[in-house]
C-alpha cells in the first residue's frame, strides 16, 4: 500500500479535518504492513472503507434558556463501523465540537472497540453546545432537543451512546429520560445510566480504574512497582479523578491535576483527604480546580492556563483531559525529568511528535485505544446485564473489567513486540484492533 498516497487523498477530500486525518495517519502507517501481506484487502479496497464513517447524521439542536432565548447548537452522531457490533462510544458536549473531532473520536472508536472483545462498533457523537455555567434545568432541555433529532437513529441493538466531556451521569439520565418517552420502550439504549435504572455498578470508574489496570499490566514487563512512584495527571473530569483514586489506594502519589482553565501541582503527591477535597469540588460544586490552590496555597501550586507537564517531576504520566494536551516539547520535559512511562486516559491526548519522542525514548507508552477501553468495556457489560435484565456486583465487573485490560495488554504485546523485545503499544493496539474488524469486514462483504 502507498501510504502517502492513501493519505494525500484524504487530505484533499477532508481537507479542513485535521484531527481526523491525524487519528488515521497514525493508524495506516502502523497496519500498512500487515494490510500489504493479504491483498484481498485492497482487492475490495477495505482500508478506504475502515477509515470513512459509515454514516453521518448532522441536525441542528434548538432549546430555549432560562431567559427565555431560543438558543441554537449543532448536533452530530458520526456512525464509524458496525462490522463487529453495534455502533456504540461516547456524547461530547463542549465548546469546540466538530465534525472533525467526532469523526477522530469515532475512528478510534472502532479499534477501541474491538480490542475490548466485547461486540461493539464504533460510532461519537456530540454538540457544540457548552455546559459550563448553566442550569439544571437548561442542561435537560438542550438534552431532550437533543435527543428528540438523534431518538430515531439509535436503539439497543443499532447504536447506543454513552458519556465523554460534559456528558455525565446527569446527561445520561436526561437523555436516557427523553429516549424513553419517544420510544414508549424501557432499554439499554444508553449506558452511563444512573443505577437505579439499568447503570451498572463500577461504570463511572471505569475508564480511570481501567488506565491503572493496564499501567499495572506495562510496569509488569519491566518488574516495576507502582507503590511509591510519582504520577501526573492532567484533568479532573470523570477519567481523571477515578484514575487517581485507584492510584492513590495502590500507593502512588498524585501529583497534578488540570481543567480548562490551569493546573494544580503538588510535588509529595496529594493526600487522600486531599484528593477527596478535591473529588468534591469538581464533582459536587462544579467548581475550578484553582480554587483547591487558593485554599491550600501551602500545599499546592497554580499554573494559570498550562499544562502540568512542564512543572512537576513525575514517574509515569497519564494524560486525562483532552485531545492534543501534550505536545513534543511536554514530552522532552517529562522524558529529561525521568518519566519512564504513559497511558493514555483521554482519546489522542499526545500530539505524533510528542509519540515519536516517546517510542525513540523507548519508554512505556500506551495510546488511549488501548489504555482508556476499560470505559466501553464497562458500557459492554451494562450492555449485557440490561440483555439479560439482571444485576452484577461490583466485584464481579472490577474483575471482569481487570481480565479485559489484560486481554487488551496480551494482545499489545502478541502484535507489537518489536524484534529487540521493546513493546509497540502503537503497534500492537493498532494490528491487533485492526486484523479483527478487517476479518469482520471481509465475511460480510461489500456493505
Ligand atoms: P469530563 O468532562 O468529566 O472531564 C474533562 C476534563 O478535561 C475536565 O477537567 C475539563 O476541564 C478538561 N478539559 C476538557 N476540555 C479541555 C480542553 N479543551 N483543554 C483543557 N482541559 C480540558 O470528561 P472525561 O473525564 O469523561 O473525559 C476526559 C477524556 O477521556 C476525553 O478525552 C474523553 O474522550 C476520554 N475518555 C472518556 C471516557 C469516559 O468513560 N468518560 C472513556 C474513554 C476516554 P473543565 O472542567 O474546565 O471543563
Ligand atoms: O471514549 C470513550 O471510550 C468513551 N467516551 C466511552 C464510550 C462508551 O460507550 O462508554
Amino acid at each position: 500500500m502507498n501510504v502517502s498516497a492513501f493519505l494525500d487523498d484524504l487530505r484533499m477530500r477532508f481537507p479542513n479535518e485535521p484531527e481526523y486525518l491525524q487519528a488515521v495517519e497514525e493508524v495506516v502507517s502502523s497496519i500498512a504492513d500487515i494490510y500489504d501481506r493479504y491483498p484481498a484487502f485492497s482487492n475490495v479496497n477495505l482500508l478506504e472503507r475502515l477509515c470513512i464513517p459509515d454514516r453521518i447524521i448532522a441536525f441542528r439542536v434548538s432549546w430555549v434558556n432560562d431567559k427565555g432565548r431560543v438558543c441554537n447548537n449543532m448536533g452530530y452522531r458520526v456512525q464509524h463501523n458496525n462490522a463487529i457490533g453495534p455502533y456504540k462510544g461516547g456524547i461530547r458536549f463542549h465548546s469546540s465540537v466538530n465534525l472533525s473531532i467526532l469523526k477522530f473520536l469515532a475512528f478510534e472508536q472502532t479499534f477501541k472497540n474491538s480490542l475490548t472483545t466485547l461486540a461493539m462498533g464504533g460510532a461519537k457523537g456530540g454538540s457544540d453546545f457548552s455546559p459550563r455555567g448553566k442550569s439544571d434545568m437548561e442542561i435537560m432541555r438542550f438534552c431532550q432537543a437533543f435527543v428528540n433529532e438523534l431518538w430515531r437513529q439509535i436503539g439497543p441493538d443499532t447504536d447506543v451512546p454513552a458519556g465523554d466531556i460534559g456528558v455525565g451521569a446527569r446527561e445520561v439520565g436526561y437523555m436516557f429520560g427523553w429516549y424513553k418517552k419517544m420510544t414508549r420502550e424501557f432499554t439499554g439504549t444508553f449506558t452511563g445510566k444512573g443505577l437505579d435504572f439499568g447503570g451498572s455498578l463500577i461504570r463511572p470508574e471505569a475508564t480511570g480504574y481501567g488506565n491503572v489496570y493496564f499501567l499495572l499490566n506495562m510496569l509488569a514487563t519491566r518488574g516495576i512497582e507502582l507503590a511509591g512512584k510519582k504520577v501526573a495527571i492532567s484533568g479532573s473530569g470523570n477519567v481523571a479523578l477515578y484514575t487517581a483514586e485507584k492510584l492513590i489506594s495502590l500507593g502512588a502519589k498524585v501529583v497534578s491535576f488540570s481543567d480548562s482553565d490551569g493546573s494544580i501541582v503538588c510535588p509529595d503527591g496529594f493526600t487522600e483527604e486531599e484528593f477527596r477535597e478535591i473529588f468534591d469540588l469538581k464533582t459536587l460544586y462544579r467548581g475550578r480546580i484553582r480554587e483547591f490552590a487558593e485554599a491550600h496555597p501551602e500545599r499546592a501550586t497554580y499554573y494559570n492556563r498550562e499544562r502540568p507537564w512542564r512543572h512537576v517531576a513525575c514517574d509515569i504520566a497519564m494524560p486525562s483531559a483532552t485531545q492534543n494536551e501534550l505536545d513534543g516539547d511536554d514530552a522532552r520535559a517529562l522524558l529529561a525529568a525521568g518519566c519512564f512511562a504513559v497511558s493514555e486516559g483521554a482519546n489522542m491526548p499526545s500530539t505524533p511528535e510528542a509519540i515519536r519522542e516517546f517510542r525513540k525514548a523507548r519508554i512505556l507508552y500506551a495510546p488511549g485505544k488501548a489504555a482508556n477501553a476499560g470505559g466501553v468495556s464497562v458500557s459492554g457489560l451494562e450492555m449485557a446485564q440490561n440483555s439479560q435484565k439482571l444485576k452484577w456486583t461490583a466485584e464481579e465487573v472490577d474483575s471482569r473489567l481487570k481480565e479485559i485490560m489484560a486481554d487488551i495488554h496480551s494482545q499489545c504485546v502478541q502484535h507489537g513486540t518489536d524484534e529487540d523485545g521493546y513493546i509497540d503499544y502503537v503497534r500492537g493496539a493498532n494490528t491487533a484492533a485492526f486484523l479483527k474488524v478487517a476479518r469482520a469486514m471481509m465475511a460480510q462483504g461489500v456493505v
